[in-house]
């Protein structure tokens, strides 16, 4: 299908209801609907979808580097098209779950950013309602390579005052609130992350289950494998225009780099889902 600015998408739909979208530029899922038609993550106002900058908002890659480093902040997948490897994208009567696979490879473009021959394959799917992705990280090359990754998830929520991270307590986080190049090392005290100024924390080993709640009774369950690190961030008033309708909260590798040998990979995945906690 066509997206926005003419940019290809490919959309999952489950027999349940549920439905996903994902840009190939970038592989940028920009929508996950519960059956009722009910948005989970938030585009950015300011996003473009004309490749001329990463897609902001859903849930863009953050690979080969996390954050701001020897390359562009947060790396090149971002800033790519990914091309499509195999699909099973039609709703299916008999509730198969819908997928699509995408990879990237090295390009002229990425090696002279980051001298290693690679394949990423990543798998979005739909389970029922709950969102699934899995990045592999594969080396093709003759010597090992070291990456740091994230996948960005801006979740949408009622207002930003609302909102509760939590899973964190007791974690040791770095705070990168002030200048994200040299951050500062906390530990988290509270039961619940709360929103009251700007936020960009790198919460290390945390656990498998994390959750958002996003101020309407619902909440948004993370449940990862090979991760390890969860990064919360809100912009505050530095996007005076939005903070308050999203907070991102990020599975990613970040406190140890992932150190891959030659022919071998590195797997992590996530199942997204919107759970109920009025009670
Ligand atoms: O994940 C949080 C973060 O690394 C912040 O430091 C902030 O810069 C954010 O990502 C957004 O980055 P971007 O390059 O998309 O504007």
């Amino acid at each position: 299908k066509e997206g926005k600015s003419g940019s290809p998408v490919v959309v999952l739909k489950h027999a349940c209801g549920a439905s996903a979208e994902m840009y190939l530029f970038g592989a940028c899922v920009t929508s996950w609907k519960q059956p009722s038609g009910d948005e989970v993550l938030y585009v950015r106002p300011d996003a473009v979808f004309d490749k001329s900058k990463p897609i902001s908002g859903g849930v863009p890659h953050c690979f080969p580097q996390f954050g701001p480093g020897a390359m562009q902040q947060h790396g090149f997948a971002r800033n790519l098209d990914w091309a499509v490897s195999t699909t099973s994208a039609d709703p299916n009567p008999d509730e198969k779950d819908p997928s699509v696979e995408v990879v990237l490879t090295e390009s002229d473009y990425t090696l002279k950013m980051w001298p290693h021959k690679f394949k990423a394959v990543y798998t979005v799917s739909l389970h029922g309602e709950q969102l699934n992705l899995q990045l592999r990280v594969i080396n093709t090359d003759d010597k090992p390579f070291d990456f740091t990754a994230a996948l960005h998830t801006y979740i949408e929520v009622l207002e930003i005052a609302k909102a509760k991270v939590t899973g964190l307590k007791g974690l040791t986080y770095l705070c990168k609130a002030v200048d994200p190049k040299v951050p500062e090392t906390k530990k988290e005290d509270r039961d619940a992350v709360t929103f009251t100024g700007y936020t960009d924390s790198v919460y290390l080993n945390s656990p498998a289950h994390v959750e958002l709640e996003v101020g309407t009774g619902a909440a948004v369950a993370l449940d990862s494998t090979g991760w390890e690190d969860t990064v919360v961030w809100n912009p505050h008033l530095t996007m005076k225009d939005c903070y308050q309708h999203f907070c991102c909260v990020e599975n990613a590798k970040f406190g140890k780099a992932a150190t891959v040998k030659p022919g071998e990979s590195w797997t992590a995945t996530v199942t997204m889902s919107v759970v109920d906690v009025s009670n």
